[in-house]
């Protein structure tokens, strides 16, 4: 039996775009697509399986003959603040539950970071690749402590751990589902669907955003790179490129002049995006592994307004 590729998480925002990708490139029958959840289709392999629990996952890989894990299963930001015992559970217990199985049976393993891995005291235009973390969110300390876990087991067991620090992720294919940076999503839909949309966030909030046909190339980029040129392969800094919810707005409005947009300030998610960077420094990914950026906020509002008509027709 050919060596299986496993998605943990394979439901959530970045799952719903990886797996069809890690499909195209490797064949539906090597890609084991799981989550809590029943499958939404049948394109290819999927299992039912709690992250959490060690033996049944430690088991399906061994059955399964799984070398590469993603673990993308996570709480975001603003809900894991509604219940951060929980968030706990998920994003750090998850994880460690992950990293034991892919030790055990020698797995290449990649773990999402976020700029949510960044705090107040972080230098934040632009937030360079080694720099103070101490984040404040129940999200961020689970990713800093994912970051360092990963970096652990890399030099510990020699597990090939790798991970990207991801900016808010912008895809038409599913809701992100609880962070802060949502509204660069709900934005879109807002403006095709009803032409009004109401921003939680502050109009001049900059944060870095990265339209999600880059996030899954950089990720499949990072883990076909040479191991030997990571520096930092637990988390590498990457940007596409910043924006406040004035400027996506504006960018709307100019293909769709009825859209709207009004604000609502939640303090709670303002707070927690007036912590994070306004924009990554990623030269050491562009050094390491050849990262570069194809959308810019012009080239991510063309494809998103394009792929949510297209979802209507
Ligand atoms: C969130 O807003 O929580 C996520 C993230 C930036 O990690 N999109």
């Amino acid at each position: 039996m050919e060596q299986q590729i496993l998605v943990i998480g394979a439901l959530g925002q970045i799952g719903s775009d990886l797996v069809p990708a890690l499909r195209r490139l490797y064949g539906a029958s090597r890609v084991i697509a799981s989550d809590v959840k029943p499958a939404r289709d049948d394109e290819g392999p999927y299992v039912m399986q709690d992250c959490t629990d060690g033996a049944s996952l430690a088991e399906l890989v061994r059955r399964s003959r799984v070398k590469v894990i993603y673990h993308l299963a996570a709480m975001l930001s603003a809900t894991a603040e509604k219940d951060p015992q929980q968030a706990w559970r998920l994003n750090v217990d998850g994880l460690y539950t992950v990293l034991e199985v892919a030790r055990i049976h020698q797995c290449q393993i990649f773990v999402p970071s976020s700029i949510a891995a960044f705090g107040p005291e972080t230098p934040r235009d632009p937030t360079p690749q080694i720099t103070i973390q101490r984040p404040t969110t129940i999200y961020g300390i689970s990713k800093v402590i994912g970051e360092l876990l990963c970096a652990y087991y890399a030099t510990r067991y020699n597990v090939d751990a790798r991970g990207l620090r991801f900016p808010g992720l912008i895809s038409a294919t599913a809701p992100p589902g609880g962070g802060t940076t949502d509204y660069a999503v709900e934005i879109f839909h807002a403006a095709l669907e009803t032409g009004a949309y109401t921003c939680y966030l502050r109009p001049d909030t900059r944060l870095p955003l990265m339209y999600m046909a880059d996030g899954i190339r950089a990720i499949l980029e990072l883990m076909a790179a040479d191991r030997s040129r990571l520096r930092y392969a637990s988390a590498y800094n990457i940007q596409g490129f910043s924006a406040t919810p004035a400027e996506l707005a504006a960018a709307i409005a100019r293909r769709i002049p009825h859209a709207q947009i009004t604000y609502d300030i939640q303090p709670d998610r303002q707070a927690i995006a007036d912590s994070w960077p306004r924009a990554l420094d990623d030269s050491a990914a562009r050094e390491d592994w050849g990262w570069r950026p194809q959308y810019d906020l012009e080239a991510t509002v063309d494809e998103m307004l394009n792929a949510i008509r297209c979802q209507h027709t």
